[in-house]
């Protein structure tokens, strides 16, 4: 049956096309980034025949270009709540509840993004999203301000809501609703050089934290970076100084492995940019920057604990190191993490989909049932599932370098995920839950296959 609606993908891969350039034109520094994130992909893949073979293989070569990653914070309940119908338009919803205040950071954060291998496949883009916890700053007359502050404003348009209540409605949009949704929605995450307060106000609240100010001085939530993947992250931190880039100290995340686990990510810093007060005063706001990350397979609860736990060793001994020695004591340490895809899987540390081989496809009916021996007589074959979720760690120290190493430990052991969820207005989905289903899923189609 045909719908005279668009797909969610649809509108998702416009969105993040539409948002990645209005970046470029706000950020010029982004632009830069992407051209040596792209020219350091191609000599990748020019190198390693193998692995382009590999991505192309697993359909993730398609997707390499228009894959991106972008991250906001909000102020109020009511704000989180209508972006999760606005993101719901374009196919992406909450998964996994990140506690940022452990990190001395004053939010707890979730991930948007598509679901479905299909729709992951088509474009995976995802909104890192943060919701400010006034609750955690100290000051009662600080928080009432803020408070109040935040409720004056509308960080949506007109257009986007009738058009968020449109899709809810007739369950789709057409192609010109489409188009008119993307031009809507983008002027929530767009940049304003001026504040909304004047500049006592934004000093107090920076004196507080400087992401306070970031989240209540504004019009909007805007787009604070966006974040290409890239095939050699070691490569891109490299070359960042002489493409005129200030990296940030450590590339965050696990070390360069054979198997890639998980996610490394770095970024160049934010800009000091011109911001105007209320009041005719100039002055600046420091919140954007650009980021860059290099994905691996998605670790089960098992492969999760020993990640945590090498890289709790890890941190212990290399604080305050630069990113080379960074990186050797993390390899050092992670020696002792398995790195072969297939100790990945039969060590039950990663997550994988089952498929049949060509000769898996012409054998006929199989009665061995045990996947690792289908996979050594060539009837099956493994492959990572990619990791598609965020680190809390690593998203500390990427807030960090970002907010002149603000941190406050009073805000620490404060995780409250049912508070982030009634905020929500739903349940954020179990990241893991979905890798296993996965899995799951491809197991039981193999063997169902063999057997038929
Ligand atoms: C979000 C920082 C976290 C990531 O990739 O882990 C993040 C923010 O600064 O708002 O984007
Ligand atoms: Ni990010």
């Amino acid at each position: 049956m045909t719908t005279p609606y668009v797909s969610c993908d649809e509108i998702r891969d416009r969105f993040s096309k539409a948002m990645s350039a209005m970046y470029q034109a706000e950020v010029p520094q982004y632009e830069t980034l992407l051209e040596l994130v792209e020219r350091v992909n191609r000599e990748t893949l020019e190198r390693d025949g193998a692995l382009a073979e590999r991505l192309a293989a697993h359909d993730e070569l398609a997707r390499l270009n228009v894959e991106r990653h972008g991250a906001i914070r909000v102020g109020t309940a009511a704000e989180l709540a209508m972006l999760r119908r606005l993101f719901a338009v374009m196919g992406m919803h909450p998964v996994g509840y990140y506690d940022l205040s452990e990190a001395g950071v004053p939010v707890h954060s979730t991930a948007f993004r598509p679901v479905d291998d299909a729709a992951l496949a088509r474009n995976p883009f995802r909104i890192f999203t943060s919701l400010l916890r006034l609750e955690l700053i100290e000051s009662p007359a600080l928080r009432e301000r803020a408070a109040a502050i935040l409720a004056e404003r509308d960080i949506f348009t007109p257009g986007a809501r009738e058009l968020i209540a449109r899709h809810e409605a007739q369950g789709g949009l057409t192609d010109e609703q489409a188009e008119r949704f993307v031009a809507e929605a983008l002027e929530t995450f767009r940049w304003h050089r001026d504040a909304t307060v004047d500049l006592d106000t934004y000093e107090a609240l920076h004196a507080e934290h400087r992401l306070i100010a970031d989240v209540v001085c504004f019009r909007g939530p805007h787009i604070n970076h966006l974040t290409p993947r890239t095939l050699d992250i070691d490569e891109v931190q490299r070359r960042m100084p002489a493409a005129g880039m200030n990296p940030k100290a450590v590339i965050e995340g696990p070390p360069r492995r054979d198997c890639p686990i998980l996610l490394r990510q770095t970024s160049f810093k934010a800009l000091e940019e011109p911001t105007r007060f209320k009041g005719e005063r100039q002055g600046t706001h420091t919140a954007r920057f650009g980021e860059i990350e290099q994905r691996g397979v998605a670790l089960t609860t098992e492969g999760r604990a020993l990640y945590d736990s090498l890289l709790g060793e890890s941190r212990r001994k290399a604080a305050g190191l630069g990113n080379t020695e960074h990186q050797q004591r993390l390899a050092r340490v992670f020696a002792d993490f398995p790195d072969s895809e297939e100790a990945l899987r039969r060590q039950g540390l990663a997550f994988f989909e089952y498929q049949l081989t060509e000769a898996g496809r012409a054998a006929g009916r199989v009665a061995e049932t045990e996947l690792e021996t289908l996979i050594g007589k060539g009837l099956v074959v493994a492959r990572p599932i990619t990791y598609e979720d965020f680190l809390p760690v690593s998203a500390a120290g990427i807030f960090q370098s970002n907010l002149g190493g603000g941190e406050n430990a009073a805000y620490a052991g404060n995780a409250n995920r049912e508070a982030f969820e009634a905020a929500l207005g739903a349940a954020v989905a179990d990241e893991l839950a979905l890798y296993a289903e996965r899995e799951r899923a491809s197991r039981e189609a193999v063997l169902e296959a063999l057997a038929a």
